[in-house]
């Protein structure tokens, strides 16, 4: 029988457990236009904003074994017989990585490096493992990434990891759209500084010193800790665990780590708040990418080249033109 090809068909394949369907929702999403709008707009209406599921992020610099502890955090989630302690209780939970790479504008080698790595999981069918690169959506990556996240929930995913290079901004707000964000730092003079540079700090809810079969893993919890202590607010201090990814060596104490965030924010009320926070953000990156969409479709017309000619000749100055442009979004009153 023909796979139907529209995005509401194609969903609720996908929301059913067709995942060769869920991968053809996805790269509807991340290509943006009127069909990651409809799919978008289904997923959300399944579960606002995110309802039973959990995201955590999982960043930190090029290299630093951001693949190897996901792989590892993965093996454990969905080890048999063991409870979950994301979600708690689910025995059988559903489980997406989502290996974000903005700085690739098509699915890199790196990437295809993660996927040969996360081979351990290939004939798991609770495990969905997908890679994510700029492409020419509405608002890029800090709008896709989400809108990804939401159509996983919606459609039975309980648990979605997000690995992302934190080296950037966008980096850093792709990172942001987890409930739970992971920054992984090495040991050696620095590291956490550099981490510090890159706006991980302000994002961390969790450490991992990997590689802690490297020398210099005091030296750098005592670097983490003396910038936590500059920061601390009194709310959630971010806990540094040492984990060896190679080994697995840490991984059950970092995945209890990210159990304890996760009870903070449900206990405290937090997860509401920082969720509403995330869509507030969200909400507006989606207006001002569909703004800068309008108003370059304005740039071409002959309204804007006749106000260009009128500041040319000295009749307007720049900020009045640009005042009668932006009178085309008009600002709805209270
Ligand atoms: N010694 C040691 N090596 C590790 C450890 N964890 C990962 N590695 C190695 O570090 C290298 C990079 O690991 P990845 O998991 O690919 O790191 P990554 O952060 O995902 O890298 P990118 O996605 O390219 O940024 C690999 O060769 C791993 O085998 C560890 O705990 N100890
Ligand atoms: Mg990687």
């Amino acid at each position: 029988m023909p796979r139907p090809t529209d995005p509401l068909s194609q969903f609720r394949a996908a929301a059913d457990g067709d995942r060769v369907a869920l991968a053809k929702v996805l790269s509807t999403v991340e290509r943006g236009g009127p069909g990651a709008r409809e799919v978008v707009g289904i997923a959300y209406r399944r579960a606002p904003h995110g309802a039973d599921g959990y995201t955590v992020g999982i960043t930190g610099a090029p290299g630093a074994g951001k693949s190897t502890l996901t792989d590892r955090l993965v093996a454990l989630v969905r080890a048999v017989g063991r409870p979950a302690p994301v979600p708690d209780g689910a025995d059988d939970l559903q489980v997406a990585v989502l290996a974000v790479d903005p700085s690739s504008p098509f699915t890199g080698g790196a990437i295809l490096g993660d996927r040969v790595r996360m081979q351990g999981h290939a004939l798991d069918r609770g495990v969905f493992i997908r890679s994510m690169a700029t492409r020419g959506h509405l608002g890029g990556l800090a709008v896709a990434v989400p809108d990804a996240i939401r159509v996983l929930h919606a459609c039975g995913v309980g648990l979605v990891l997000i690995e992302t290079v934190g080296v950037g901004q966008v980096e850093v707000e792709v990172a942001s759209a987890a409930d739970t964000t992971v920054v992984v730092v090495n040991p050696g003079w620095g590291d956490a500084v550099q981490a510090n540079k890159a706006g991980l700090l302000e994002i961390a809810d969790v450490f991992a010193i990997n590689k802690a079969d490297r020398p210099g893993a005091r030296e750098t919890r005592r670097d983490l800790e003396l910038m936590l202590d500059l920061t601390a607010t009194g709310g959630w201090r971010p806990p540094i665990v040492e984990t060896v990814a190679a080994s697995g060596e840490g991984t059950d104490a970092l995945w209890t780590a990210v159990g304890d965030h996760r009870r903070f924010l449900t206990t405290s009320g937090q997860l509401g708040v920082v969720r509403r926070r995330r869509l507030e953000v969200e909400l507006h990156r989606i207006a001002m990418a569909s703004v800068e969409v309008r108003f370059d479709q304005l740039v071409g017309r002959a309204v804007y080249g006749a106000l260009v000619d009128r500041v040319v000749s000295g009749e307007m100055d720049p900020y009045e033109a640009a005042d009668q442009l932006l009178g085309a979004f008009v600002v709805p009153a209270d």
